[in-house]
């Protein structure tokens, strides 16, 4: 159970939650399954985000049910004396009324028996869609025990609504409590970071053999010594060539001097995640082509930083940055003007893109790519279509997100530089990235991953020991 925030938080969440489900609905929400990985082992246990965002509970095999007129009952793990012996503490029904502040709370086991019961005489019933394996044949059948009782004057929900709809919006806008603990999960993980770089160039220093998962035990040191509960995602740590695979995990390749290194990590905190990259040269001393290409990216992260900003559309950032990034590939020889032409062209016609292939941004929550519509809620019908200069596929386009203060978003443009016709062999196999987490202000935006510096020379500095 999450202590740091007041139990009051959760109770306004639910009410406000409460408040969109009309007078005579009931919103169901369980928490994730626990997952088999081998033989009798699970993985290890992860709450699920939208339970957790109404609860602050972290125990397994639970569920939170609430009505319209804003009660909300829990339904929980018994106290089991043996089973705790095994499996640890168990908060139990007694006392979860206090200790999380519900009106109700239940054996988790009576959730069959109760749930036909509580469904009698709501006109909506609203889930999580798609989200829970199971979850709608389960709803299916406690609302065919609801009917098997309407010759007893029962009425049954005729309407099942997406809870997601509700609370994707409210997770979107980060209160006060979320901001505090995405600023310290921010700052556990670049503490993480400065330490992995500071220990490659030692190593290298000390000519010990460096691999890509010595590097992923020092983050990982760092994100537990911090009181970090585990990582937001699997850690990329990609030495040389591998930083052009996107999804590359920490493997075993070797970390030598010469080559860039990419780490894309971050440690969860209380249920908050943190998604920092870097991209450093292993011996702490950027080569000519590497610092052309970081500095080019350094710029356009910048760009697209001072784009973020209230009354700013999502997309803006990543215009900004994409328009630094083709004009750099321009001046470098990445691209060729005579055959892109000149910048407007190559935008217009995604020259980038072989370079450039994904978005500079996504919402950061609870979940690393946080749940959050990216289209303006008020202005969904107001489409126009393109057709895609690369696939020839036709686009809709809708208007992006305005941004708003509150908001969370990474702010992760880069340059991969994969060898083919035409590309300068200097910059053959060189992947770069620099991402940094941003919540947004009144005024801006507010960096919150700057705890491990960003700048070439700072990087190098840093790296000196
Ligand atoms: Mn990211």
């Amino acid at each position: 159970m999450n202590t740091t925030v007041p139990t009051s938080v959760y109770a306004q969440r639910r009410a406000r939650m409460a408040a969109q489900l009309g007078a005579n609905g009931i919103a169901l929400i369980p928490t994730a399954p626990e997952r088999p990985r081998n033989r009798d082992s699970d993985f290890l246990y992860r709450h699920d985000s939208y339970f957790y965002y109404l609860t602050g509970f972290t125990e397994p095999n639970a569920w939170l049910v609430v009505t319209g007129d804003g009660t909300s009952t829990l339904f929980c793990q018994p106290k089991d004396l043996e089973r705790e012996i095994w499996d640890g503490y168990r908060l139990g029904p007694e006392a979860a009324v206090g200790a999380l502040n519900v009106d109700a709370a239940l054996p988790v086991n009576e959730l069959d028996e109760k749930l036909p019961q509580l469904l009698e005489n709501r006109d909506t019933v609203w889930f999580p869609f798609a989200i829970h394996q199971g979850l709608e044949g389960r709803v299916a059948g406690w609302l065919n025990r609801v009917r098997a009782r309407v010759r007893y004057g029962a009425l049954c929900p005729e309407q099942q609504s997406d809870l997601c709809a509700i609370l994707d919006e409210m997770r979107l806008v980060k209160d006060a409590h979320e901001q505090d603990i995405m600023r310290r999960a921010a700052a556990i993980s670049a503490r993480a970071h400065v330490r992995t770089m500071q220990a490659c160039a030692r190593m290298l220093r000390a000519g010990q053999d460096v691999r890509e998962y010595h590097l992923d035990a020092e983050l990982m040191h760092e994100f537990r010594m911090g009181g970090s509960q585990y990582p937001a995602y699997s850690s990329i740590v990609a030495a040389g060539a591998n930083a052009c695979v996107l999804h590359y995990r920490a493997d075993v390749a070797p970390v030598r001097a010469g080559e860039l290194v990419l780490i894309d990590a971050g440690c969860e905190l209380d249920g908050y995640a943190s998604d920092i990259t870097r991209t450093f040269p292993a011996d702490g001393k950027f080569t000519g082509p590497q610092r052309t290409l970081y500095d080019i990216v350094l710029a356009s992260q910048e760009a697209a930083a001072a784009a973020t900003k209230p009354g700013a559309r999502f997309t803006d950032p990543h215009e900004a940055a994409v328009k630094v990034l083709t004009q750099g590939m321009l001046d470098v020889g990445l691209l060729d003007r005579n055959k892109v032409g000149t910048l407007e062209d190559a935008i217009e016609k995604r020259a980038y893109f072989p370079f450039y292939m994904h978005r500079t941004g996504h919402w950061l929550g609870m979940d690393v790519h946080d749940c959050g519509s990216y289209v303006e809620p008020g202005e969904v019908g107001t489409v126009s279509e393109r057709k895609d200069p690369l696939s020839g596929e036709i686009i809709k386009n809708r208007p992006s997100r305005v941004l708003q203060p509150g908001m969370v978003l990474t702010i992760e443009p880069g340059i991969y530089v994969r060898p083919g016709e035409g590309v300068p062999e200097q910059f053959h196999h060189i992947g770069i990235r620099i991402e940094d987490d941003a919540i947004v202000t009144p005024q801006g935006c507010e960096l919150i991953t700057r705890g491990v510096p960003v700048k070439a020379d700072e990087i190098e500095a840093l790296m000196r020991g």
